[in-house]
C-alpha cells in the first residue's frame, strides 16, 4: 500500500482541483487553445473532489503545447517553489508536463519544468522544484500536452490537483533499509523547510529523500 506522503502548504493556485466550472470554462484558468487542445470537464476519472480535466490534442498538425494556463500568481524572487499535478496518462501517443514561467512585471525571465508523464494505467504524480529568479514577482503555471513523434499525434490525458507552493511537509515515514541506499541514482540536493536534504529516485521511479541518516519515501508514481 502506498500513500501520498507529503502535505502541500499554501497552494498558490486557485481552483487547483478543477472543481469550479462556468459552462465550458474552468474558473481561474485559461484554456489556451480550445480548438487544438480542448480541455473538458471530467467526472469519471477523478483523483480529488468531483471533477478533473480531460486535456486533448485534437489536431495532428499543430505544434501548440500549452493547454491550460493558471491565473498570474504573485511570487517572491529568489525563493524555491515546488510544483506539480496528478495525471492519468495511459495514452502512448501523448505525454504531459508542467512548466512554470517566471516574470518581472510581465517581462519573461525564464522557466522551470517537471519530468514528463509515462504511460501508466493509474494516477501518477509529477512534480519538481525551482528557485525563482531573484527579480521575479509573477509566475504562470502551464499544463502542457505533447505528441510523440509517430502518428496519429493526437490523444488525451486527465489532470487533477495541480499545485504551486513554497513548501511541503513529510506526512508519513516508512522504514527503509539504509544498506540499499547505494542502489539509487540521480541524487539532487535541495532545501526542504530550511534543512539540506537529498532527493533521488530508484529504478522503479519511487522518490525518496534523505535527511541526515534518515531516508523517507516521498511518493510512488503509480
Ligand atoms: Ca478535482
Amino acid at each position: 500500500m502506498f500513500f501520498l506522503l507529503f502535505l502541500i502548504n499554501q497552494n498558490l493556485l486557485l481552483n487547483p482541483s478543477f472543481e469550479e466550472w462556468n459552462g465550458d470554462s474552468i474558473v481561474h484558468w485559461k484554456i489556451a487553445h480550445p480548438n487544438a487542445l480542448p480541455c473538458i470537464k471530467e467526472n469519471d476519472t477523478v483523483y480529488n473532489g468531483n471533477f478533473s480535466v480531460k486535456i486533448m490534442k485534437s489536431s495532428p498538425t499543430t505544434d501548440l503545447r500549452d493547454a491550460l494556463i493558471s491565473d498570474t500568481v504573485i511570487i517572491n524572487g529568489g525563493t524555491y517553489y515546488y510544483f506539480g499535478a496528478y495525471f492519468w496518462d495511459n495514452d502512448p501517443n501523448i505525454y504531459a508536463k508542467i512548466q512554470i514561467n517566471w516574470y518581472k512585471n510581465g517581462n519573461y525571465l525564464g522557466y522551470g519544468d517537471t519530468p514528463t508523464t509515462q504511460d501508466i494505467n493509474g494516477w501518477q504524480f509529477i512534480w519538481s522544484y525551482k528557485k525563482a529568479p531573484d527579480t521575479a514577482n509573477q509566475a504562470l503555471f502551464k499544463i502542457r500536452i505533447y505528441p510523440v513523434d509517430t502518428l496519429p499525434r493526437t490523444g488525451f490525458y486527465f489532470c487533477d490537483y495541480a499545485f504551486l507552493s513554497t513548501s511541503f511537509e513529510i506526512k508519513e515515514k516508512i522504514d527503509f533499509e539504509n544498506k540499499k541506499f547505494k542502489e539509487f541514482k540521480n541524487f539532487q540536493s535541495f532545501n526542504l523547510a530550511g534543512q539540506r536534504v537529498k532527493f533521488f529516485k530508484n529504478k522503479k521511479g519511487i522518490y525518496f529523500i534523505k535527511i541526515g541518516k534518515e531516508i523517507k519515501k516521498l511518493i510512488k508514481l503509480w
